[in-house]
Protein backbone atom coordinates (compact mmCIF):
# COMPACT_ATOMS: atom_id res chain seq x y z
CA UNK A 1 0.00 0.00 0.00
CA UNK A 2 1.63 3.59 -0.72
CA UNK A 3 2.28 5.64 1.96
CA UNK A 4 0.73 8.67 2.09
CA UNK A 5 2.28 12.03 1.56
CA UNK A 6 4.58 13.23 4.31
CA UNK A 7 6.09 16.79 4.54
CA UNK A 8 8.79 17.52 2.51
CA UNK A 9 12.56 17.97 4.97
CA UNK A 10 12.16 21.41 4.02
CA UNK A 11 8.99 22.04 5.43
CA UNK A 12 9.75 20.40 8.59
CA UNK A 13 13.10 22.21 8.79
CA UNK A 14 10.53 25.45 8.70
CA UNK A 15 8.79 24.45 11.72
CA UNK A 16 11.83 23.64 13.95
CA UNK A 17 13.18 26.99 12.87
CA UNK A 18 10.44 29.41 12.73
CA UNK A 19 8.14 27.53 14.68
CA UNK A 20 5.36 26.64 12.75
CA UNK A 21 4.54 25.69 8.91
CA UNK A 22 1.67 26.55 6.79
CA UNK A 23 1.19 23.29 5.17
CA UNK A 24 -1.87 23.89 2.50
CA UNK A 25 -2.38 20.30 1.15
CA UNK A 26 -2.15 17.56 4.15
CA UNK A 27 -5.97 16.59 3.22
CA UNK A 28 -8.30 16.94 0.30
CA UNK A 29 -10.80 19.18 1.13
CA UNK A 30 -13.19 16.16 0.73
CA UNK A 31 -11.86 14.55 3.15
CA UNK A 32 -13.02 17.16 5.95
CA UNK A 33 -16.74 17.18 4.76
CA UNK A 34 -17.42 14.33 6.76
CA UNK A 35 -16.64 16.50 9.99
CA UNK A 36 -18.55 19.51 8.36
CA UNK A 37 -21.31 17.95 7.80
CA UNK A 38 -21.57 16.07 11.57
CA UNK A 39 -21.09 19.44 13.13
CA UNK A 40 -23.90 20.74 11.19
CA UNK A 41 -25.97 17.83 12.07
CA UNK A 42 -24.77 18.63 15.73
CA UNK A 43 -25.98 21.82 15.60
CA UNK A 44 -29.43 20.92 14.20
CA UNK A 45 -30.20 18.57 17.09
CA UNK A 46 -29.30 20.82 19.83
CA UNK A 47 -31.13 23.74 18.17
CA UNK A 48 -34.51 21.09 17.86
CA UNK A 49 -33.79 20.81 21.84
CA UNK A 50 -33.90 24.03 22.24
CA UNK A 51 -37.20 24.50 20.08
CA UNK A 52 -38.88 21.26 21.73
CA UNK A 53 -37.92 23.53 25.20
CA UNK A 54 -39.78 26.39 23.85
CA UNK A 55 -36.51 28.49 24.17
CA UNK A 56 -36.06 29.25 20.39
CA UNK A 57 -38.17 30.04 17.58
CA UNK A 58 -36.39 29.44 14.13
CA UNK A 59 -33.89 26.64 13.35
CA UNK A 60 -32.22 28.65 10.16
CA UNK A 61 -32.42 25.13 9.05
CA UNK A 62 -31.90 25.80 5.32
CA UNK A 63 -28.83 28.08 6.49
CA UNK A 64 -25.40 26.39 5.89
CA UNK A 65 -22.69 25.09 7.95
CA UNK A 66 -20.89 28.67 7.74
CA UNK A 67 -24.22 30.56 8.72
CA UNK A 68 -26.49 28.69 10.49
CA UNK A 69 -25.33 29.24 14.02
CA UNK A 70 -24.59 32.78 13.54
CA UNK A 71 -28.02 33.03 12.45
CA UNK A 72 -29.62 31.30 15.68
CA UNK A 73 -26.95 33.23 17.90
CA UNK A 74 -27.96 37.13 16.14
CA UNK A 75 -31.69 36.23 17.07
CA UNK A 76 -30.55 34.70 20.85
CA UNK A 77 -26.74 34.59 22.35
CA UNK A 78 -28.57 32.60 24.92
CA UNK A 79 -29.36 30.04 22.67
CA UNK A 80 -25.63 30.74 20.08
CA UNK A 81 -24.15 29.99 23.00
CA UNK A 82 -25.51 27.20 24.34
CA UNK A 83 -24.79 25.39 21.20
CA UNK A 84 -21.31 26.64 20.61
CA UNK A 85 -20.26 25.45 24.38
CA UNK A 86 -21.99 21.90 23.33
CA UNK A 87 -19.40 21.64 20.24
CA UNK A 88 -16.66 23.41 21.77
CA UNK A 89 -15.13 20.34 23.62
CA UNK A 90 -14.85 22.52 26.96
CA UNK A 91 -17.10 20.14 29.18
CA UNK A 92 -19.68 17.67 28.77
CA UNK A 93 -17.67 15.62 26.79
CA UNK A 94 -17.31 17.84 23.77
CA UNK A 95 -17.49 17.09 20.16
CA UNK A 96 -16.07 13.56 19.99
CA UNK A 97 -18.14 12.20 16.62
CA UNK A 98 -16.19 8.93 14.71
CA UNK A 99 -15.42 11.99 12.49
CA UNK A 100 -14.11 13.88 14.66
CA UNK A 101 -11.81 10.72 15.32
CA UNK A 102 -11.10 9.77 11.91
CA UNK A 103 -9.76 13.52 11.76
CA UNK A 104 -7.49 13.38 14.47
CA UNK A 105 -6.46 9.92 13.25
CA UNK A 106 -6.42 10.22 9.48
CA UNK A 107 -3.49 8.89 7.61
CA UNK A 108 -2.03 11.97 6.07
CA UNK A 109 -1.85 14.25 9.07
CA UNK A 110 -0.63 10.92 11.05
CA UNK A 111 2.60 10.96 8.38
CA UNK A 112 3.15 14.96 8.74
CA UNK A 113 3.21 14.68 12.06
CA UNK A 114 5.75 11.49 12.24
CA UNK A 115 8.03 13.78 10.42
CA UNK A 116 7.63 16.90 12.43
CA UNK A 117 8.12 14.60 15.99
CA UNK A 118 10.61 12.24 14.33
CA UNK A 119 8.75 9.39 15.23
CA UNK A 120 5.82 7.13 14.34
CA UNK A 121 5.33 6.61 18.12
CA UNK A 122 2.35 9.54 19.06
CA UNK A 123 0.21 10.27 21.23
CA UNK A 124 -2.75 12.25 20.98
CA UNK A 125 -4.20 14.45 23.23
CA UNK A 126 -8.57 14.79 24.02
CA UNK A 127 -6.64 18.48 24.62
CA UNK A 128 -8.10 19.66 21.37
CA UNK A 129 -10.71 22.41 20.77
CA UNK A 130 -13.72 22.64 17.67
CA UNK A 131 -13.85 26.61 17.43
CA UNK A 132 -17.31 28.25 15.92
CA UNK A 133 -15.59 31.88 15.58
CA UNK A 134 -19.13 33.87 14.50
CA UNK A 135 -18.79 36.55 12.97
CA UNK A 136 -17.57 40.26 14.91
CA UNK A 137 -17.98 38.42 18.02
CA UNK A 138 -15.83 39.38 20.73
CA UNK A 139 -15.89 35.47 22.73
CA UNK A 140 -13.60 34.03 19.57
CA UNK A 141 -10.76 36.36 19.51
CA UNK A 142 -8.01 34.37 21.32
CA UNK A 143 -5.22 36.83 22.81
CA UNK A 144 -1.52 35.86 22.87
CA UNK A 145 0.01 32.54 24.52
CA UNK A 146 2.23 29.77 24.20
CA UNK A 147 -0.06 26.21 24.37
CA UNK A 148 2.10 25.74 27.24
CA UNK A 149 1.19 27.99 28.85
CA UNK A 150 -1.85 25.74 29.88
CA UNK A 151 0.46 22.73 30.47
CA UNK A 152 2.32 21.70 33.29
CA UNK A 153 5.53 22.91 33.63
CA UNK A 154 7.10 19.51 33.77
CA UNK A 155 6.40 19.10 30.16
CA UNK A 156 7.82 22.55 28.51
CA UNK A 157 10.58 21.19 27.41
CA UNK A 158 8.47 18.57 25.44
CA UNK A 159 7.68 18.97 21.76
CA UNK A 160 3.74 19.14 21.65
CA UNK A 161 2.62 19.73 18.03
CA UNK A 162 -0.59 21.76 17.63
CA UNK A 163 -2.71 20.93 14.63
CA UNK A 164 -4.86 24.29 13.28
CA UNK A 165 -7.36 22.82 10.93
CA UNK A 166 -9.35 24.95 9.25
CA UNK A 167 -12.95 24.00 8.33
CA UNK A 168 -13.34 26.63 6.02
CA UNK A 169 -10.86 28.91 3.92
CA UNK A 170 -9.21 30.86 6.95
CA UNK A 171 -8.00 34.62 5.90
CA UNK A 172 -6.93 37.25 7.74
CA UNK A 173 -10.36 38.79 7.40
CA UNK A 174 -12.57 36.21 9.13
CA UNK A 175 -9.81 35.74 12.12
CA UNK A 176 -7.20 33.24 11.43
CA UNK A 177 -3.90 32.68 13.15
CA UNK A 178 -1.42 35.06 14.15
CA UNK A 179 2.15 33.72 15.09
CA UNK A 180 5.43 35.22 16.36
CA UNK A 181 7.79 33.35 14.41
CA UNK A 182 10.88 32.08 15.69
CA UNK A 183 10.18 32.50 19.65
CA UNK A 184 9.77 29.09 20.39
CA UNK A 185 13.08 28.35 21.99
CA UNK A 186 12.88 30.02 25.08
CA UNK A 187 11.31 29.37 27.69
CA UNK A 188 7.56 29.73 29.00
CA UNK A 189 7.02 33.54 29.48
CA UNK A 190 4.38 34.47 32.25
CA UNK A 191 0.81 34.65 31.45
CA UNK A 192 -2.14 35.86 33.51
CA UNK A 193 -5.32 34.35 33.80
CA UNK A 194 -8.64 36.24 32.74
CA UNK A 195 -7.84 37.45 29.35
CA UNK A 196 -10.48 38.02 26.78
CA UNK A 197 -13.22 35.19 27.23
CA UNK A 198 -11.36 33.85 30.24
CA UNK A 199 -8.59 32.55 28.15
CA UNK A 200 -4.86 32.82 29.40
CA UNK A 201 -2.87 36.02 28.07
CA UNK A 202 0.95 37.13 27.38
CA UNK A 203 0.92 40.52 28.44
CA UNK A 204 2.80 42.73 25.55
CA UNK A 205 5.64 43.56 27.22
CA UNK A 206 6.37 39.96 28.85
CA UNK A 207 6.37 38.44 24.76
CA UNK A 208 9.37 36.91 23.70
CA UNK A 209 9.28 38.93 20.52
CA UNK A 210 8.04 42.16 19.05
CA UNK A 211 4.46 41.77 18.27
CA UNK A 212 4.82 43.50 15.19
CA UNK A 213 6.85 40.70 13.93
CA UNK A 214 3.45 38.30 14.06
CA UNK A 215 3.30 36.85 10.76
CA UNK A 216 -0.72 36.37 10.05
CA UNK A 217 -1.48 32.71 8.93
CA UNK A 218 -4.09 32.56 6.32
CA UNK A 219 -4.78 28.73 5.27
CA UNK A 220 -7.17 27.43 3.09
CA UNK A 221 -9.25 24.12 3.89
CA UNK A 222 -7.64 21.17 3.41
CA UNK A 223 -4.59 23.29 4.81
CA UNK A 224 -3.27 22.66 8.25
CA UNK A 225 -1.09 25.19 10.71
CA UNK A 226 1.21 23.09 12.78
CA UNK A 227 2.63 24.68 16.05
CA UNK A 228 4.57 24.28 18.99
CA UNK A 229 3.54 24.03 22.37
CA UNK A 230 6.03 27.09 22.83
CA UNK A 231 5.14 28.96 19.75
CA UNK A 232 2.94 32.44 20.95
CA UNK A 233 0.33 32.53 18.92
CA UNK A 234 -3.44 34.32 19.06
CA UNK A 235 -5.99 34.89 16.90
CA UNK A 236 -7.94 38.20 15.44
CA UNK A 237 -11.64 39.41 15.29
CA UNK A 238 -13.71 37.54 12.54
CA UNK A 239 -14.72 40.26 10.30
CA UNK A 240 -16.40 38.17 7.57
CA UNK A 241 -20.18 37.57 6.90
CA UNK A 242 -19.53 33.37 7.89
CA UNK A 243 -18.06 31.73 10.59
CA UNK A 244 -14.63 30.85 11.04
CA UNK A 245 -14.84 27.03 11.76
CA UNK A 246 -11.32 25.17 13.01
CA UNK A 247 -10.18 22.76 14.75
CA UNK A 248 -6.91 23.01 16.95
CA UNK A 249 -5.50 18.96 18.05
CA UNK A 250 -2.25 18.24 19.84
CA UNK A 251 -0.19 15.40 19.46
CA UNK A 252 3.34 14.38 21.01
CA UNK A 253 5.61 11.41 21.52
CA UNK A 254 4.98 8.61 23.46
CA UNK A 255 8.55 9.64 25.05
CA UNK A 256 6.70 12.93 26.32
CA UNK A 257 4.76 12.34 29.69
CA UNK A 258 1.05 11.14 28.58
CA UNK A 259 -1.50 9.18 30.84
CA UNK A 260 -1.73 6.50 27.88
CA UNK A 261 -3.46 3.48 29.64
CA UNK A 262 -4.59 5.37 33.14
CA UNK A 263 -7.50 5.26 34.56
CA UNK A 264 -9.19 7.66 37.07
CA UNK A 265 -10.69 5.11 39.54
CA UNK A 266 -14.49 4.69 40.05
CA UNK A 267 -15.80 8.49 40.58
CA UNK A 268 -17.84 9.61 43.29
CA UNK A 269 -21.15 11.06 42.86
CA UNK A 270 -19.70 14.58 42.79
CA UNK A 271 -17.28 13.56 39.94
CA UNK A 272 -14.21 13.35 41.80
CA UNK A 273 -11.53 11.69 41.24
CA UNK A 274 -9.58 9.38 43.18
CA UNK A 275 -6.83 11.80 44.96
CA UNK A 276 -4.26 8.74 44.55
CA UNK A 277 -4.71 9.34 40.95
CA UNK A 278 -1.87 11.73 40.08
CA UNK A 279 0.67 9.34 42.18
CA UNK A 280 0.02 6.51 39.74
CA UNK A 281 1.92 7.23 36.85
CA UNK A 282 3.75 10.14 35.42
CA UNK A 283 1.51 13.15 35.29
CA UNK A 284 0.21 14.39 32.01
CA UNK A 285 0.79 16.89 30.23
CA UNK A 286 -2.35 18.33 30.60
CA UNK A 287 -4.14 15.49 33.34
CA UNK A 288 -7.69 16.85 33.26
CA UNK A 289 -7.97 15.36 29.33
CA UNK A 290 -7.47 12.10 27.85
CA UNK A 291 -4.49 11.07 26.11
CA UNK A 292 -4.33 7.92 23.68
CA UNK A 293 -2.01 6.47 21.50
CA UNK A 294 -3.13 7.13 17.93
CA UNK A 295 0.09 5.76 16.23
CA UNK A 296 2.57 2.80 16.62
CA UNK A 297 5.17 1.08 14.73
CA UNK A 298 6.32 -1.17 17.32
CA UNK A 299 2.75 -2.06 18.89
CA UNK A 300 0.33 -1.10 16.65
CA UNK A 301 -2.35 -3.44 18.04
CA UNK A 302 -2.22 -0.87 21.05
CA UNK A 303 -3.41 2.03 18.88
CA UNK A 304 -6.97 3.00 20.14
CA UNK A 305 -9.65 2.45 18.14
CA UNK A 306 -12.70 5.11 18.18
CA UNK A 307 -14.70 3.28 20.95
CA UNK A 308 -12.32 3.26 23.23
CA UNK A 309 -11.11 6.56 22.74
CA UNK A 310 -14.48 7.74 23.63
CA UNK A 311 -14.96 5.82 26.24
CA UNK A 312 -11.52 7.05 27.36
CA UNK A 313 -12.71 11.27 26.42
CA UNK A 314 -16.09 10.36 28.40
CA UNK A 315 -14.45 9.19 31.75
CA UNK A 316 -12.02 11.85 31.95
CA UNK A 317 -14.54 14.37 31.40
CA UNK A 318 -16.56 13.17 34.26
CA UNK A 319 -13.68 13.25 36.60
CA UNK A 320 -12.78 17.58 35.54
CA UNK A 321 -14.41 19.09 38.68
CA UNK A 322 -11.32 17.41 40.71
CA UNK A 323 -8.82 18.20 39.12
CA UNK A 324 -6.50 21.00 40.22
CA UNK A 325 -5.54 23.88 38.01
CA UNK A 326 -2.50 22.57 36.23
CA UNK A 327 -0.47 26.35 36.64
CA UNK A 328 -1.15 28.81 38.69
CA UNK A 329 -0.55 32.02 36.78
CA UNK A 330 -1.44 35.55 38.24
CA UNK A 331 -4.35 37.41 37.29
CA UNK A 332 -4.17 40.20 34.36
CA UNK A 333 -4.47 43.64 36.36
CA UNK A 334 -6.94 45.74 34.21
CA UNK A 335 -4.20 48.56 34.44
CA UNK A 336 -1.42 46.09 32.44
CA UNK A 337 -4.10 44.70 29.93
CA UNK A 338 -2.53 43.15 26.71
CA UNK A 339 -3.46 45.16 23.81
CA UNK A 340 -6.39 43.57 22.24
CA UNK A 341 -5.43 42.69 18.60
CA UNK A 342 -6.58 45.87 16.65
CA UNK A 343 -10.25 46.13 15.59
CA UNK A 344 -11.65 47.96 13.07
CA UNK A 345 -15.21 47.79 14.39
CA UNK A 346 -16.63 47.16 17.66
CA UNK A 347 -17.48 43.61 18.57
CA UNK A 348 -20.55 41.69 20.24
CA UNK A 349 -19.46 41.12 23.86
CA UNK A 350 -21.62 37.84 24.64
O1 LIG B 1 -8.75 29.23 16.71
C1 LIG B 1 -8.38 30.25 17.31
O2 LIG B 1 -8.85 31.35 17.03
C2 LIG B 1 -7.33 30.15 18.36
C3 LIG B 1 -6.73 28.79 18.45
C4 LIG B 1 -5.61 28.68 19.44
O3 LIG B 1 -5.21 29.61 20.06
C5 LIG B 1 -4.98 27.38 19.64
O4 LIG B 1 -5.26 26.46 18.88
O5 LIG B 1 -4.16 27.27 20.59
Amino acid sequence: MKSPKSLTPQQVQFFHEEGYLIAPKVFDPAELEPLRQALHAAINLKARELKAAGKLKNLHSRLGFDQQLAAIFRDSPENGNVISRHLEGLRGGGFHAPEMFDVIAHKKLIASLTALLGTPEIVASSVYRVRPKLPNLGRGVVPWHQDSGYFAAHCDQHLIVTCWIPLVDATPENGCMQILPRTHRGKVVTHHTGGNAGFLVIRDEDLPGDPRQAVSAPCPRGGVVFMSNRTPHCSTPNYSDHIRWSIDLRFQSVDAPSNVGLWPRTLDDDGNADAEFYKKGTVACYPPEADFLVSSAKTPHLVTNYGEYARRRETYDRTKPSFPAVRHWPALEAATAAKAPKSKRKLAKA
